[in-house]
């Protein structure tokens, strides 16, 4: 079905050799503008080879003969191709692989550890599962520099159009540049259309020997004579392949890695082509040729038709190739699957696909999730797990411009699984400001709280935090300087923000305690970052990738436990001497005693429900101060709760236990009556 034969031919001249092209001036014209129906169109899918393997690789300096994979606790995540000799894949374990191939390095992604201040690699990492979250940092960083490499070797926009498709992949709608190559090098082109009219057909190429030096390139559709001449979409295709070769040459010697390409009229075609001949070549499917390729697919290859809808098809056809959908005519696609789906699927077996290169995908949401092995039973344990997933989201939106008010999520979600029960929370994010991690961080906050003043919080199968709804910042009168800002511009931008009176309607739910901390957190994005100038990561991600480790990231500012209570946690006995009631005096004292006292509703509970009870002060605190706009340092958020003054004391509270705790279980439904009736 391939041929790595490059054509190279000389062609004679033939009589039936027509003299004009089938594409016209209006064609090559329209080139420049990227129109997805443009005949002569050329789009690229470049994708790295086994991608985390080999960034582990370069950063371990391993040879490349060396079978590599990486690791995700027990399981493989990725595998290098000197390792799949060995017939390893995804779905082998670290054991068998091993077994299978003695002499693999298997090399544990970077994770996150509770508590701690950064991702980081560690041996003993797949022991860890309950307390570690994968970072994907590493590569993200790696993905934002390849990025920019493949930028640099392609002409400035608006010739250049790239769009991120993944962590590794890439697609190029090279028309523009080829459009100027063709001026170039034919200066036939340059010529006006006869008569001045752009609907003529433009001259033959004079080319008649296209030596395509390529990987592969794909034979002709039946019918088609390699000894035809060729005409300009060949040329195009041509010129794209040469481009990208240039590409993936520049990736190799600038960072070292390898990748494969896939140079076709159409992302979908371009995207089979790229995965065709693997690892570090590329594929040319030209216009002659596409039926040829397509028919040696099973159409569940294809984009869009992996999942339930592929299922769908090959059921209502009963085939999965490609080859017998061409045989269905379009009003039978419709009467089956229905109009649009039906002209879709009409198009797609035929290789047709309109879809255009987005350079800036838009981000819709951004994820950070951890499913917890054993669960989790406090407030503690998510709060934690909240800093480090709004880090995560957090970094994200920096590279999506939020510094620079570029784009801004309205809306921040919670989703919380207790046993079956899957609970959500929503909030919207305060507009009108610069988001900062801090506001962030309380909003997530609050919405576990609602999730425990709700009760049966505990124990917690899975937390998700989300931002969605992004929509563009307002820039104001700030032109295009604004999307340029960085360092001190920026964080002055930053503290105006903070320092700005709310506006009406945004209500800001920052404890005091946590904005003493704003310039640590912010600080850190102003230090020097390699990747601070790319493009941002896309949220795209695998859809066979682990659900809880899909969206991880790094970031640099964990919370230690003490942190975490300030702002809004500090129990009960953290009120100064002089203000404790004769009750928590009681309570401070009782620490030996099975039951436990309450100060603030005044009861005693058994000691098995402490913790809970305490969490659910904390979360009913938390819903306090988003009732109340932002209180003055002195004022009390809610009259039964510690003083906000008070709860920035450096009090450390050892996983939810007052100076005078106990320990107890469930929450009696009448305390909160009690408290807050
Ligand atoms: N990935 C993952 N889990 C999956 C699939 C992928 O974590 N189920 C990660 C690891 C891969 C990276 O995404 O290195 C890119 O995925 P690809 O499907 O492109 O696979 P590779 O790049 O590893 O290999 P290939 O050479 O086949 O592209
Ligand atoms: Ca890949």
């Amino acid at each position: 079905m391939s041929s790595s034969q490059p054509y190279i031919q000389s062609s004679p001249a033939t009589p039936s050799r027509r003299r004009k092209s089938k594409f016209t001036f209006r064609q090559l014209h329209q080139l420049q503008q990227f129109s997805p129906s443009n005949p002569l169109r050329v789009i690229a899918h470049i994708d790295l080879d086994a991608f985390y393997a080999q960034c582990e690789m370069v950063r371990l300096g391993v040879a490349e003969d060396q079978p590599l994979a990486v690791q995700q606790w027990q399981g493989l995540i990725a595998i290098n191709y000197p390792a799949r000799k060995f017939g390893l894949n995804r779905h082998v374990t670290t054991i068998e692989a091993k077994k299978l191939c003695p002499d693999l390095i298997m090399q544990h992604v970077a994770t996150w550890k509770e508590g701690e201040e950064r991702w980081a690699y560690r041996d003993d990492a797949f022991k860890d599962m309950a307390t570690q979250k994968v970072s994907l940092d590493p590569y993200r960083r790696e993905s934002r520099k390849i990025l920019a490499v493949i930028k640099d070797s392609l002409p400035a926009a608006p010739i250049q159009r790239v769009e991120k498709a993944s962590i590794d992949e890439v697609f190029l709608d090279l028309s523009a540049q080829i459009h100027s190559v063709m001026l170039e090098r034919f200066p036939e082109l340059n010529r006006p259309p006869p008569y001045d009219d752009p609907t003529e057909n433009l001259p033959r190429p004079p080319t008649t020997a296209l030596n395509w030096d390529t990987d592969a390139l794909i034979d002709l559709d039946e019918g088609q004579k390699e000894e035809e001449d060729p005409d300009w979409d060949d040329i195009a295709m041509l010129l794209g392949s040469e481009i990208v070769r240039r590409v993936r040459a520049m990736i190799r010697e600038k960072l070292k890695y390898t990748c494969s390409a896939g140079v076709a009229k159409n992302k979908m075609l371009a995207k089979l082509g790229s995965g065709h001949n693997k690892p570090n070549q590329q594929t040319v499917v030209r216009n002659r040729a596409v039926q040829q390729f397509l028919s040696g697919f099973k159409f569940t290859k294809i984009r869009n038709l992996g999942g339930k809808l592929g299922d769908e098809v090959v059921s209502a056809f009963n085939t999965d190739t490609v080859k017998d959908l061409l045989e269905v005519p379009m009003d039978q696609f419709k009467r089956k699957i229905g109009d649009d789906t039906g002209a879709w699927l009409y198009g797609v077996a035929r290789g047709e696909d309109a879809s255009e290169v987005n350079p800036r995908t838009q981000i819709k949401s951004m994820l950070s999730a951890k499913s917890f092995r054993p669960s989790i039973n406090s407030m503690d344990q998510a709060v934690r797990w909240l800093r480090i997933f709004v880090a995560d989201i957090f970094s994200r939106l920096v590279e999506e411009g939020v510094l620079e008010n570029k784009r801004k999520p309205k809306t921040i979600n919670l989703h919380h699984r207790q046993g079956g029960q899957m609970r959500s929370k929503q909030a919207p994010i305060p507009q009108g400001k610069v988001v900062s991690e801090d506001i962030l961080f309380d909003l997530a906050k609050n919405l576990v709280a609602q999730v425990v003043v709700d009760g049966r919080a505990w124990p917690c199968a899975n937390l998700s935090l989300s931002v969605g709804g992004f929509e563009d910042g307002v820039t104001g009168n700030r032109g295009i300087g604004s999307f340029l800002i960085r360092g001190e511009e920026a964080r002055s931008i930053m503290n105006s923000a903070r320092d700005t009176p709310e506006q009406e309607n945004v209500r800001d739910v920052t404890p005091p305690g946590k904005r003493r901390r704003v310039d640590d957190g912010i600080g850190r994005f102003f230090t020097p970052r390699e990747d601070s100038k790319e493009e941002s990561e896309i949220d795209g991600h695998r859809a066979n990738e682990p659900d809880e480790e899909m969206h991880e990231n790094q970031s640099k500012n964990t919370p230690s436990s003490e942190d975490l209570y300030r702002g809004g946690s500090t129990p009960p006995s953290a009120q100064p001497q002089a203000k404790e009631s004769p009750p928590l005096r009681a309570a401070r004292h009782q620490t030996n005693i099975t039951s436990y006292f309450c100060p603030r509703c005044s009861i005693s509970l058994p000691a098995s429900a402490q913790t809970e009870h305490e969490d659910w002060h904390f979360a009913e605190d938390l819903q306090a101060e988003e009732r109340n706009s932002r209180p003055s340092e002195n004022n009390t958020a809610h009259s039964s709760g510690p003083s906000r003054k008070t709860q920035q004391l450096p009090l450390k509270r050892s996983r939810g236990r007052p100076a005078g705790g106990g320990g107890t279980k469930a929450v009696d439904k009448g305390q909160r009556k009690l408290a807050f009736g």
